[in-house]
């Protein structure tokens, strides 16, 4: 049996990969997609999302656009990869785009996509909360149709990826862009997965697995991963913040194949003013959420690059 999942991204170059990921599985029947513009400029993002269901899906959905807002802006140069995915002639080749863009704003999307689907749906969000939060406050009763969200977002590690002015480094940026939005999914009863920097540190994307996709590119699915992430290219000399993980792709790949980590269950809240606003703490009487804390590297690899194969 298909899983019903809604995907809702914010347009990186992993959250991209994502969506094409998803198009590949067999065992997912995807329902909705949306983009909120935290990671990424909307309008390439969006663009990128229905060329990338143009070319690799089966038509059947639209895309719906965010209006949400955050508190604490990504980085621009981050937010500009939307623009080179976008700009892929593998994406341009047709000349036209034929995935149409949803009549709704992203949080209505949700609402009416969840409340449309026959039996319960998986939430699967790669970027901040901030849609889902506003769906909930719209219409608490769609949580009936949830049968879980599986978040990137967060880290019960000392030291998150946040490296901001006024910030003390202890957030993962998809909570510290809407800290508020990630408090009120934590207040409703769904249940929660997190993938957190615990495992997404651990599927760095290294040189080996860039010349494993150079040398498969002959297939077309394979040759996008490379394309894609050569925007994001490993700076060996120069020593920043510019590492890339696979945050969304284990996040998605999780959906697909949840044989490839380890979970253990954590109490939790998150922090929302101040110095470490986005951190996620444990402590005995938070909700509990599931942390993905470990992952089979080797076998990440290989299944992504398989369903790659696929399309
Ligand atoms: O914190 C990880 C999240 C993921 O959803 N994003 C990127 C992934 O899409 C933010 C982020 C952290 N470090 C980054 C990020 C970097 N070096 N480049 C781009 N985005
Ligand atoms: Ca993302």
């Amino acid at each position: 049996m298909k899983k019903n999942i809604y995907f809702n991204h914010d347009g990186g170059v992993d959250d991209l990969i994502s969506l094409f990921l998803l198009l590949q599985m067999d065992n997912v029947n995807l329902t909705g997609v949306s983009v909120i513009p935290a990671d990424c400029y909307l309008e390439p993002a969006m663009f990128a999302s229905r060329k990338i269901i143009d070319r690799f899906g089966n038509g059947g959905l639209d895309v719906a656009e965010s209006n949400s807002r955050g508190k604490n802006p990504f980085p621009k140069d981050w937010r500009m990869h939307a623009f080179y995915v976008d700009a892929l002639p593998l994406l341009n080749e047709s000349g036209e785009v034929i995935t149409p863009v949803a009549d709704k704003p992203a949080h209505l999307h949700i609402i009416e996509t969840l409340r449309a689907t026959k039996g319960k749906t998986t939430l699967l969000f790669t970027g901040p909360l901030t849609d889902l939060a506003r769906a909930l406050d719209i219409d608490p009763t769609i949580e009936e149709k949830v049968e879980r969200l599986v978040w990137m977002g967060g880290t019960f590690r000392e030291e998150g990826n946040v490296h901001e002015p006024e910030h003390d480094g202890t957030a993962e940026w998809n909570v510290f862009w809407d800290p508020e939005a990630a408090a009120r999914v934590w207040a409703s009863g769904i249940e929660i997965d997190l993938v957190a920097l615990e495992s997404t540190n651990q599927v760095p994307l290294t040189l080996d697995v860039r010349e494993r996709w150079a040398k498969a590119r002959k297939h077309i699915g394979v040759d996008f991963l490379g394309q894609c992430y050569a925007m994001v290219p490993p700076l060996v000399h120069f020593s920043t913040n510019s590492t890339y993980y696979l945050w969304d792709v284990l996040t998605t790949a999780f959906v697909g194949n949840s044989d490839l980590v380890k979970v253990q269950t954590v109490n939790s809240i998150v922090m929302t003013e101040g110095a470490s606003q986005g951190r996620t703490v444990e402590t005995a009487d938070g909700r509990p959420v599931h942390v993905v804390y470990d992952v089979d590297r080797d076998a990440f690899f290989d299944y992504i690059t398989e369903l790659a194969k696929k399309a």
